[in-house]
């Protein structure tokens, strides 16, 4: 049985037993009457954090609502027209029509989750602790953070580094990302850099390290779900940032409420959402999700399918250049007579979008499209162009970004690497002209 067909509530619903086996990873243990008692009753407060102070009318094998919550968040998800890949961590990605926006609604950002998300938050008393290789440690109340520092808000673009997996064969484990694992919201916050500087970064720093209040999918508080970082260059560019507001809201839950970092143009994974710490090393962060095979790619371009040493693997930093087509809808049957307007948008990691050419006879030919600038650095480009079709008939729609290094997309799948990922082909639809 997968859970992601099957939401938590349903499965209390069909076997309690069963269902309180997976939330607290061991059964529970109701007396004779079915009410909880001794170690049931205790996982049971340990998963709500408190007591629970009429345990005695408790029925076994009923959700607690704290977590029934999350089932939720997927029923969120999937409403607002997301693609759910699971509930247990939340992963959806959005329909590349659903990504037409210039700025990414919150509700149409794609969710990527390692681990379970904290199950509430407080803003006013959330603390970032930078510590490690700085002059002076320092914790930080969001009101600090918003009163010591210049409070900026931009436009960024958060891409996976597996968006695109869906494409490689032989297949890498992981999320089947197609098109949708990128957003571009509005991000309001203080600038990395600056937090930096206030500590005061030592001489011997290399990298910092990222901590988040999420927790490991088994429930092991020794163990982390992601804490990934960044060279200190990087935390230093003016557009990477701490922030705590998302398109004018505060930052919802599943993106990382209430501080994130967001440093565009890099694999998303960098992005520590429900930040806690940033710890300053004097040498590359190994926390989980740094080393070993994750978030690397070979050095050089390996067969298909082939085994990778881990010395040949290196960290994945800027993305490369990307388009995504999200008008018209993949498959749309249109009428021939006048030109169709086709539209999407580019981006390209560090770099920015010189062009974005569109091809409607399988790459024989290409017409230059439209580029708006960015809104700020760091943001995607929206391209436009009007195809015209010079009969009726089935055809695709190919669009094709290069960057201003003169780098383009390649049409076909690149490099396979052992988890999949950097894949950024060409994005194509099918259109068919009455
Ligand atoms: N604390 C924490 N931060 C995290 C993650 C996570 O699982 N836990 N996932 C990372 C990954 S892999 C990506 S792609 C982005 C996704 O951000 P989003 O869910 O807001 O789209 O968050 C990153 N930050
Ligand atoms: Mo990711």
């Amino acid at each position: 049985m997968t859970d992601t067909k099957r939401g938590l509530c349903e499965l209390y619903d069909d076997d309690p037993e069963r269902a309180d086996a997976l939330v607290f990873g061991r059964r529970w243990q109701p007396d004779r009457r079915g009410f909880l008692k001794g170690a049931g009753l205790a996982a049971f407060s340990a998963a709500v954090g408190a007591a629970v102070p009429f345990a005695r009318n408790l029925p076994g094998g009923l959700i607690p609502a704290a977590l029934a919550d999350e089932t939720n968040w997927v029923a969120f998800v999937a409403e607002s027209g997301l693609t759910v890949f699971n509930d247990r961590p939340i992963n959806a990605e959005t329909p590349a029509h659903l990504l037409d926006d210039d700025i990414t609604p919150s509700r149409l950002h794609f969710v990527r989750n390692n681990g379970v998300m904290p199950e509430a938050v407080d803003a006013a008393s959330w603390t970032l602790t930078v510590d490690g290789e700085v002059a002076k440690a320092a914790t930080f109340t969001i009101a600090d953070l918003n009163s010591r520092f210049e409070v900026v808000e931009l436009a960024l673009q958060l891409e996976c580094a597996g968006n695109g997996r869906a494409g490689f064969n032989p297949p890498a484990q992981g999320n089947q990302w197609t098109v949708g694992a990128i957003g571009n919201a509005r991000w309001r916050g203080v600038r990395y850099g600056d937090v930096l500087r206030a500590v005061g970064v030592k001489d011997g720093a290399v990298y910092t390290g990222h901590y988040g209040a999420d927790t490991h999918l088994s429930g092991d508080p020794a163990k982390m779900p992601i804490s990934r970082g960044l060279p200190i260059a990087k935390a230093m560019q003016p557009n990477t940032l701490i922030a705590f507001e998302m398109n004018g809201e505060p930052i919802p839950m599943l993106h990382g409420a209430p501080l994130r970092v967001v440093a565009p143009g890099w694999p998303g994974s960098v992005s520590q959402k429900w930040l806690t710490r940033i710890w300053v090393r004097d040498r590359v962060h190994d926390g989980e999700k740094m080393t070993g095979m994750s978030y690397r790619v070979p050095a050089h371009s390996v067969v298909p399918g082939s085994e990778v040493p881990k010395e040949d693997m290196r960290i994945i930093e800027a993305m490369p250049v990307k388009s995504v087509i999200t008008r018209p809808q993949a498959g749309a049957a249109v009428a021939g007579a006048t030109p169709l307007g086709a539209r999407g948008h580019a981006w390209a990691g560090d770099r920015a979008v010189a062009a974005v050419d569109v091809s409607i006879d399988f790459g024989a030919t290409w017409q230059r499209a439209r580029l708006e600038p960015p809104a700020n650095a760091g943001a995607w480009q929206t391209w436009s162009a009007d195809v015209a079709f010079p009969q009726a008939g089935y055809y695709e729609l190919w669009a094709r970004a290069t960057d201003d290094a003169g780098t383009m997309q390649p049409m076909v799948v690149p490099g396979w690497n052992p988890r999949g990922y950097l894949n950024n082909a060409c994005h194509r639809i099918a259109v068919t002209v009455a």
